[in-house]
């Protein structure tokens, strides 16, 4: 079959390094490296122009019909008129297309699978010999691994082709392998020795080597390859003598030199790229790696900046304690002053003492705690940012900034500059800070005092009054007939004791419940807070985890690559 005319083994490795190359040529530009890349396609150009065949001989001496026959297929055209004074280069193509790179060279390409390992040049007869034809062989004549000179039976060896011959030889150095087709023209045995030895002595008087020379018929092998009949194939195939003709061609493109020279080289220029791509992947990893560090310990610091923000409300609690004990002092002396007989009036007097409460006691405890809420919350955005910012800094120092290849910080880090400046926009401490304490208000723990439907502004004090006068002025107003009834003096002590007593334990169980539901507060907004920071980490962890699948896939495929140059030098040197 034409197919072996490259050994089936040979194929295969052809097929394989070609893969090879087509993966590394991806694996070069996904790295980014453009130039190498071309290179790469550039070697898998020549693998493919693998096993040229350069075709030179006299017009009509039966070049075309040497090729069909070696091919089993039709590829030229043959004919007794000389149909093209062109340089035909016949190579692989997915359709039959006919293109004119020159005026003197005309490119076709053929669906023929034996195409995509060899390429053939098909010359004009030796006796058209222009400048231009020999300066256009000359581009292919030192690139062929076979110079198949034909000539023919009837007229071997002419004056024209010794002139062809001597530029291959002399100007060249080529050596080529001499065919005479139509030998099934000669009469007998004894003729066609007789032209043998003609054209081997011509030869070698010229040229000074022995040629090997294939005395054959084009037109019989073509025949014993494509006639429908078993018979008639069977009796063509030796008479048109193309076999050892064929296996020649065949040990000439396959054999163990020509492959080992033929795939080496391109898996040298592979070889090479892989090394050059240890370097940059390298580098890539380790800026990846102290990127995830990085970011890692970034993840770290943001986890603990949620402990940290609950150190920042510490203190105005405390400080609202102190406030609230401050008042419940207040409200003891209020009530040690209001239980007198002298203060009778008040003390019958609901609203006046009430006005009276507010106006000692309460104060501006309302405002009061609201800013020392605001400063929590103020400290708490605060320190979120500063830690926000200053691992920014840190990260910034960390990550490289731009490279052509590999981890790109600078969308990332866009973002999140843009989100920490947008938070430091939004923050509103007083709206955040009385939102707080609506919320520490609506919470089961005060709601008890006064019912969720009294939550307004200022609506502490009114918890506060709620919470400390009123089963005490409730109590003393029920009693107060009595009292003037009894005229009993004994009685405002034990009402005022009574009183006292109820502050000390509301204002008690008030300071508690309202730490517990601010800090509950705090807590709650620390956490969103921390979670907001967080999030801002999302798209530079999306960022390096993409580098990281990239690189990791990367490095994977150049090792694979690498043991497949390795399996297939193994197997060429085999
Ligand atoms: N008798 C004979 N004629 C052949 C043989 N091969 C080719 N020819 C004829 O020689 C002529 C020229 O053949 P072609 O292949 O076109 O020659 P080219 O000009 O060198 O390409 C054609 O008419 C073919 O039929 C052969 O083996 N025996
Ligand atoms: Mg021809």
């Amino acid at each position: 079959m034409a197919q072996d005319l490259i050994d089936p083994q040979v194929r295969d490795l052809l097929e394989r390094e070609r893969a090879l190359l087509a993966r590394l040529h991806k694996l070069l530009e996904t790295a980014g490296r453009t130039d190498d890349a071309r290179r790469v396609a550039e070697a898998a150009a020549a693998l493919s122009e693998a096993f040229l065949v350069v075709i030179v001989g006299e017009f009509n001496a039966g070049k075309s019909s040497v090729v069909n026959a070696l091919f089993g297929e039709k590829l030229m055209e043959e004919g007794p008129i000389p149909t093209t004074a062109k340089i035909t280069l016949v190579r692989y193509g997915e359709e039959r297309t006919e293109r004119l790179i020159s005026q003197y060279l005309l490119e076709r390409r053929i669906p023929s699978d034996l195409l995509r390992y060899l390429t053939l040049v098909d010359t004009p007869g030796t006796n058209s010999i222009v400048a231009e034809h020999q300066r256009l062989t000359e581009d292919f004549i030192p690139r062929a691994d076979l110079v198949l000179f034909v000539t023919s039976y009837d007229r071997p060896l002419t004056e024209s082709e010794m002139t062809f011959l001597s530029y291959i030889r002399g100007d060249w150095g080529k050596t080529f392998v001499c065919v005479i087709n139509k030998s099934d023209l000669a009469r007998s045995d004894d003729d066609l020795r007789q032209v043998i030895g003609h054209v081997t002595t011509g030869i070698e008087d010229r040229f000074g080597f022995r040629p090997e020379v294939f005395p054959l018929s084009a037109a019989l092998a073509y025949e014993s390859k494509t006639n429908p009949s078993d018979v008639v194939r069977a009796t063509l195939g030796p008479q048109s003598r193309f076999e050892p003709f064929e296996r020649y061609v065949r040990e000439r493109l396959s054999g163990p030199e020509r492959v080992a020279i033929k795939l080496g080289g391109p898996l040298d220029a592979a070889s090479a790229q892989l090394a050059a791509l240890d370097a940059p992947l390298a580098e890539r990893e380790a800026k990846l790696q102290a990127a995830t560090e990085k970011i890692a310990a970034l993840r770290d610091h943001l986890t603990a900046t949620e402990g940290a923000l609950h150190d920042s409300y510490e203190r105005p609690l405390a400080e609202i304690d102190a406030l609230l004990e401050d008042t419940r002092l207040r409200g003891v002396r209020f009530l040690e002053d209001a239980f007198r007989v002298s203060n009778i009036g008040l003390l019958r007097d609901k609203d006046r003492f009430k006005d009276e409460f507010q106006r000692q006691v309460v104060r501006d405890l309302d405002r009061e705690i609201e800013s020392r809420v605001a400063s929590g919350v103020d400290a708490m955005q605060a320190r979120a940012l500063g830690l926000w910012q200053q691992a920014l800094t840190g990260l910034k120092d960390a990550v490289p900034a731009t490279s052509d290849a590999g981890f790109d910080r600078t969308r990332s880090f866009a973002e999140l500059e843009r989100e920490a400046d947008r938070q430091l926009r939004l923050h509103d401490v007083r709206g955040e800070a009385r939102a707080l304490l609506e919320g520490a208000q609506q919470s089961a723990d005060l709601t008890q005092y006064v019912g969720a439907g009294a939550i307004g502004l200022g609506v502490l004090g009114g918890v506060l009054i709620a919470a400390t006068t009123a089963d005490a002025l409730g109590g003393f107003g029920l009693v107060t007939a009595g009292v003037m009834a009894l005229g009993s003096l004994t009685f405002l002590p034990m009402q005022r004791a009574k009183a006292v007593g109820q502050l000390n334990d509301r204002m008690e169980a008030l300071k508690k419940d309202l730490r517990v539901a601010l800090e509950q507060q705090f807590r709650q907004q620390a956490q969103a807070v921390a979670e907001r920071v967080g999030t801002m980490l999302a798209p530079l962890e999306a960022e390096a985890n993409r580098e990281k699948q990239a690189v990791e896939a990367m490095l994977a495929e150049r090792d694979a690559l690498r043991a497949e140059v390795t399996a297939l030098r193994a197997e060429i040197a085999a």
